[in-house]
């Protein structure tokens, strides 16, 4: 039987007046919601809806980032997980958390650690997505301040969208980003996962790639988010860890040591002898992860199956499914947007 996920300690008995102000806050934010134009048929059937320049899918998260901007205050211990969906979040929740949470769950514990029983999105919550997501949480906001120091929460939010706390209480950020290509081959076939789980029609890949090139995608335009964390982490690197997937694959040792030095656990050199970053890898490494029970067989508590956020974990696969033309029109834009900034993905 499936475990209670930790983060539930924020959903603790509230008292009437507390439920009633959490209700009022929903409210608010389905107002401003409802009054966004403009809105487009998502691919869960329902309504995708613009606001502030950005898709949100309301059938997956209702009016979570809304209510994450009106409510959630950052501390200035917090790390936050950042990411456009499908840019390999899964697997940098388990290595942060496993990075932070060392001392007490050691890589070696094997069945028991947290990660052979929750999947990551479960030990690793995400503010729009799970902890403000009204649609999983019945109009009831978390009460975050139970949890304690330092908090490690995830968001797919835009870096303009988030609420001022996060910048000002200085707060530190990890970016996960993906080349444009694969990102986009692994939300198609995700979303046609959730569709089939819903009777829906697949979607044909010809018109993901439309919706995909005009920014309809959620939390996009793709392109506008990779560049407004990039932005960020020249100006204010000390807060902003800004990764690659692909290099991610390439160099994990390298970049699991970066993680834990900005994160502010860095790995004692007794810790490197004893092998403890391999350990790690091969804990949060697709194989092993995807293999687990835990993740062929159940669901989060967003509701989806684990099974869902592994597909193959591999760099260049897009190749497989985009014809020449759409690789030379998605680079061809990914060039544009990116252009004199410095970025290539
Ligand atoms: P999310 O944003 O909805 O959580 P996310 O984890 O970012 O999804 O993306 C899933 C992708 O990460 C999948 O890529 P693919 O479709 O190209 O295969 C998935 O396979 C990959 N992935 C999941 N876990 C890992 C891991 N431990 N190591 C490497 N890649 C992984």
């Amino acid at each position: 039987m499936a475990q209670i996920p930790p983060y539930k300690i924020c959903f603790v008995l509230k008292s009437k007046e507390e439920e009633e102000e959490d209700e009022k806050i929903y409210k608010r934010c389905s107002e401003i919601a409802a009054a966004t134009l403009p809105t487009t048929e998502g691919w869960t059937g329902k309504p995708m809806f613009q606001y502030q320049g950005v898709w949100y899918n309301s059938g997956l998260h209702g009016i979570g980032p809304l209510a994450v901007q009106d409510h959630f205050k950052a501390r200035p211990s917090d790390i936050l997980l950042a990411s456009i969906p499908k840019s390999g979040t899964t697997w940098l929740k388990s290595l942060a958390f496993a990075v932070i949470s060392r001392k007490s769950n050691p890589p070696s514990a094997q069945q028991q650690h947290p990660l052979h029983i929750f999947n990551s999105h479960d030990l690793v919550p995400g503010l729009e997505t799970l902890l403000y997501n009204n649609l999983l949480n019945g109009n009831r906001i978390p009460n975050l301040d139970v949890l304690p120091s330092p908090r490690l929460f995830s968001t797919h939010m835009p870096y303009p969208s988030l609420p001022q706390s996060v910048a000002l209480s200085g707060s530190r950020i990890i970016y996960i980003c993906r080349n444009t290509k694969d990102n986009l081959v692994s939300w198609w076939h995700f979303l046609n996962k959730i569709r089939t789980d819903l009777s829906l029609e697949p979607m044909k890949l010809e018109d993901f790639f439309e919706l995909f090139c005009k920014g309809m995608t959620a939390f996009g335009p793709f392109w506008d988010h990779v560049m407004g964390y990039w932005r960020e982490s020249l100006e204010r690197p000390q807060n902003m860890l800004f990764l690659k997937y692909d290099e991610m694959v390439a160099e994990p040792a390298i970049h699991l040591k970066r993680i834990a030095e900005f994160m502010g656990c860095p790995f004692s050199s007794v810790e490197e002898k004893e092998g403890l970053v391999d350990e790690i890898i091969k804990l949060c490494s697709y194989e092993n992860l995807s293999n687990l029970a835990v993740n062929k067989t159940e669901k989060n508590a967003s509701g989806l199956p684990n099974s869902s956020y592994f597909r193959q974990g591999n760099v260049g696969d897009s190749a497989n499914y985009l014809s020449p033309e759409m690789l030379e029109q998605l680079d061809r834009i990914t060039e544009q947007k990116f252009q004199g900034s410095g970025l290539k993905l």
